[in-house]
């Protein structure tokens, strides 16, 4: 018992620790998918509690039942086999396996079903009656590639390639394609559903929605090299004419932000320094590569490289060692040789202005 009870607060923490952080827990679903996914696993632990207690009960039952009582030595009737018995718990197992699973089939097929299957479903004869899903009208398509540590998220239709910040729209079904340029990942926003691994050379399909405006958060669950538990992103929510927006803006944004002149001097000049040093891996707009992270929209990322907050000096400490905050990660580190302190200044300046968004 005292051992028990010296469990009891690690029980707890355990607990606890999907508490506090919002938008984080499966067990808070905020969309239809994470909705059906916590459905099935309360339904599987409604039957396995069933079964315990049944099981419990009868056992100990018959243990104070048919205890050896002092004195009584004699040998109990010896029987094998009892058809009644039998038929009883093979039928129950059975039943409660066809509880289990009618929900678990119907929601897999279900949940298999992209919006764009829909689509192709619709526009041939045999639709089924499904409602034919439209493009772009009901549902925008996410490629989301996993890289050793962090997330790409291209909008093939909307030609559109982002980094670490999912944007979608609430009012449509975001199918994601799911792909990875290294090792093996996995996809996962606790709270919107999930998860499903991307596999290099393999694509798989899911959907999402998230009817509710708001920032979710992503972890990528499959261990895949040393900072596996830093390469977590964010799923941003916003209205269907805000994302309209948005997508507009990351697809063609303005020049005078590009170009630094909208921020200032300074930022003109970090400019330069972005340039001659960071371009060939990051891109703004359609100048750069798409080696490292977008940044495009870099001045609203909720966090840096996944766990950082975005402030003046992360980003300095960041771009001086990123191997010190997240190792194994492939940002090479910028001496002050390569950079100076008042370049890297303007180049802060610069880059935390890049924004597609009007501020409110
Ligand atoms: C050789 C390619 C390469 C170069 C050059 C490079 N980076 Fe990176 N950078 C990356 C990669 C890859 C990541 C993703 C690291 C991770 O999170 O695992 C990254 C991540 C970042 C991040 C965090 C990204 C985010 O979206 O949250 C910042 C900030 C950053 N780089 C700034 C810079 C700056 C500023 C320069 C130029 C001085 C630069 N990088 C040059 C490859 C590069
Ligand atoms: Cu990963």
């Amino acid at each position: 018992m005292k051992h028990l009870l010296r469990l009891l607060p690690f029980s707890l923490i355990a607990l606890l620790a999907g508490c506090g952080v919002e938008n984080l827990s499966a067990l808070d679903p905020r969309g239809p998918v994470a909705e059906m996914q916590l459905n099935l696993i309360q339904l599987s632990l409604y039957v396995m509690i069933f079964v315990i207690v049944v099981v419990f009960s009868i056992y100990t039952f018959v243990l104070i039942k048919f205890r050896e009582r002092p004195g009584d030595t004699h040998i109990p009737k010896q029987v094998h086999g009892n058809r009644a018995l039998e038929f009883i718990w093979t039928t129950i197992p059975i039943l409660l396996l066809l509880i289990l699973a009618v929900p678990n089939i119907m929601d897999t097929f279900t949940l298999a079903e992209t919006p764009s299957m829909s689509a192709t479903e619709a526009d041939g004869e045999e639709g089924e009656g499904q409602e034919g899903m439209v493009e772009g009208e009901d549902f925008i398509t996410v490629q989301a590639t996993a890289h050793q540590f962090w997330w790409e998220f291209e909008y093939p239709n909307l030609d559109i390639n982002a980094g670490q910040d999912l944007y979608i729209p609430t009012d449509r079904r975001v199918e994601i394609v799911l792909e990875a340029s290294d090792v093996v990942h996995s996809f996962w926003v606790p709270a919107l559903g999930g998860k499903m691994d991307n596999v290099p050379g393999i694509t798989n399909e899911m959907w999402l929605e998230a009817p509710e405006e708001g920032i979710y958060f992503g972890k990528c669950t499959e261990l895949c090299g040393a900072s596996h538990w830093l390469m977590d992103f964010k799923v941003v929510a916003v209205d269907g004419d805000t994302f309209d927006v948005w997508a507009a803006n990351m697809a063609e944004p303005d020049e005078a932000v590009v170009s630094g002149e909208a921020a200032g001097e300074a930022a003109v000049e970090g400019r330069e320094v972005f340039e001659s040093n960071c371009i060939s891996c990051h891109a703004v707009g359609d100048e750069g590569s798409p080696t490292g992270p977008n940044f495009t929209n870099f001045g609203e990322r909720q966090v840096v490289a996944g766990f950082l907050e975005p402030t003046d000096e992360n980003l300095h400490d960041w771009i001086r060692d990123p191997q010190s905050l997240k190792p194994d990660n492939e940002m090479p580190a910028f001496s002050e040789d390569q950079i100076s302190d008042d370049e890297m200044d303007a180049l802060i300046d610069y880059i935390t202005e890049l924004k597609v968004l009007e501020e409110d």
